[in-house]
């Protein structure tokens, strides 16, 4: 393993997915939260870029040049000095499989965005595909949850795009089109698919980079009368799912980089074409113009709601089998429903703090709740202001339960507005009842002992004091 070095300094990688014995899979709750529930990225529209395909074929290492450019906010010299062996992600040479489930790096990059926001950047790397010890159902749910979680996928080929790397999409074209059937509109349900073709070598036919790509691209997915039809559907329905759909062809990176096993990602021993491209690669990716805000359902994604997206498609994606494409619409409505919840109750509590939270003066019962219904009112707006998948009855159930969480939060808001009553009972007994009462029955215990001294006097007072 390459040593931890500079540009992998600020965070490390954790990982978020796990698999386990029988081919299931763990979220790593904790994990996840840590990293999207930090309140300095939480509400932030949050832009994944995954990168997932066949195993060893350089997507970790892919990966941490793209933390060398967020680390170095795309500038000029952002790919590094020539000696400095490459870290972040775990990456390897050999036939074994290095990176196992799903792995993100942990500091969540804020970079300005298309429109001028500040969006959360978040690099996931994904277990490679087709390794020895993974079942192909296994390879395809860890390529669907990733696509699922992300705005910007990679798809990592190697030298080619062959007949059955399309067919890998063929799920989430199904999905695609019952998802724009329930939304009966024309917009596509996914943002980014890049297919990024490594070791390519037949820039004498198609150049390297994004022109070169999007031309082979085209070619690959052209509909020919003559294909057999269900060829013609995959590429029908890719087209018709994703937004953006682009190909990039990558140059070989030179013999130390595939075959030396001493190799530690140093600049100096990449081919010169390839460092060429990944120049052009990285900001087709993350810079300003180019980051993709997530959206499911034309809403925007925050990091928060990110976070209930991950925890649906776990769920579904734990069977033993691949999920209908039926199943993950339910699960991504249910998510999508769940996400509106947390960011509505996330507004109530934010409200109801400056009303009356922490060391704000104490109000009369009739003052808390006539403020307490004015902010539940705004939640539940804002809750039926965001578009929601499932439909108007789906989503009633998920209104009530916002509204009952706001009734149990009214409680506590009550109880905790109450202990702040001048003279409420509850503060009065112990503040000034019980310590007067001990301090009598002290003073009358001396006096009955020994008459009124100066030293009955102190400890009298100490004793009140105590409390
Ligand atoms: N031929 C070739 N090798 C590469 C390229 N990029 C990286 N490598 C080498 O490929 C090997 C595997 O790199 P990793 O980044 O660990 O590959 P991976 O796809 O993440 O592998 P898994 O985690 O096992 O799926 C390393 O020896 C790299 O030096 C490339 O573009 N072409
Ligand atoms: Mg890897």
């Amino acid at each position: 393993m390459p040593p931890i070095h500079e540009a992998a300094r600020i965070g490390k990688p954790v990982q978020i997915i796990t698999t386990t014995d029988n081919h299931s899979f763990e979220l790593n709750h904790e994990a996840l939260k840590k990293l999207l529930l930090n309140e300095d990225v939480r509400h932030k529209n949050v832009c994944v870029v995954s990168v997932a395909g066949a195993f060893r074929k350089g997507k970790s290492f892919l990966l941490d040049f793209m933390l060398r450019y967020l680390n170095k906010q795309g500038s000029k010299d952002w790919l590094g000095p020539e000696d400095q062996p490459l870290a972040g992600f775990s990456w390897r040479g050999g036939t074994e499989r290095e990176t196992t489930g799903i792995w993100a790096w942990s500091k969540v990059f804020l970079c300005p965005g298309p429109d001028g926001e500040e969006v959360a950047v978040i690099l996931m790397d994904t277990q490679g595909a087709f390794d020895s010890g993974s079942t192909v159902e296994e390879c395809a749910k860890m390529f669907a949850l990733s696509t699922m979680n992300s705005s910007h996928q990679v798809l990592n080929l190697s030298q080619n795009i062959q007949e059955d790397d399309l067919q890998h999409l063929q799920l989430f074209t199904e999905y695609g089109r019952l998802a724009m059937e329930e939304e009966s509109s024309e917009a596509k349900p996914f943002q980014s698919l890049m297919i990024l073709v490594r070791d390519w070598s037949y820039h004498y036919e198609y150049d390297y980079g994004g022109s070169g790509g999007s031309k082979f691209l085209d070619k690959r997915l052209n509909v020919k009368r003559t294909r057999h039809r269900d060829l013609q559907d995959v590429r029908r329905h890719i087209t018709s799912c994703f937004k953006r759909l682009g190909c990039f062809l990558m140059p070989h990176p030179g013999l130390a980089v595939a075959n030396d096993q001493d190799f530690d990602g140093r600049l100096a021993d990449i081919s010169k074409d390839f460092k060429t491209y990944l120049q052009e690669l990285a900001p087709l990716l993350l810079s300003k113009e180019n980051l993709i805000v997530k959206e499911i359902n034309g809403t925007k994604v925050t990091c928060q709601a990110l976070l209930e997206y991950f925890k649906a498609y776990i769920t579904i994606y734990k069977g033993d089998v691949l999920p209908e494409p039926k199943t993950i619409l339910q699960a991504t409505a249910e998510a999508n429903n769940l996400a509106a919840v947390a960011s509505a109750l996330d507004k109530y509590t934010k409200d109801m703090e400056q009303v009356c939270g922490g060391d704000k003066p104490y109000l009369s019962l009739d003052e808390l709740k006539k403020k307490h219904n004015q902010v539940e009112e705004a939640a539940i707006n804002q809750f039926r202001k965001v578009r929601k998948m499932g439909g108007r009855q789906y989503s009633q159930q998920y209104e009530e339960k916002l509204l009952a969480q706001m009734k149990t939060y009214e409680q506590q808001y009550i109880k905790h507005n109450d202990n702040k009553k001048p003279f409420n009972m509850q503060t009065i007994l112990p503040t000034y009842i019980t310590p007067l009462v001990i301090g009598i029955a002290g003073g009358l215990f001396l006096y009955a002992v020994g008459g009124i001294t100066p030293m009955s006097v102190i400890i009298i007072i100490i004793i009140i004091d105590s409390y």
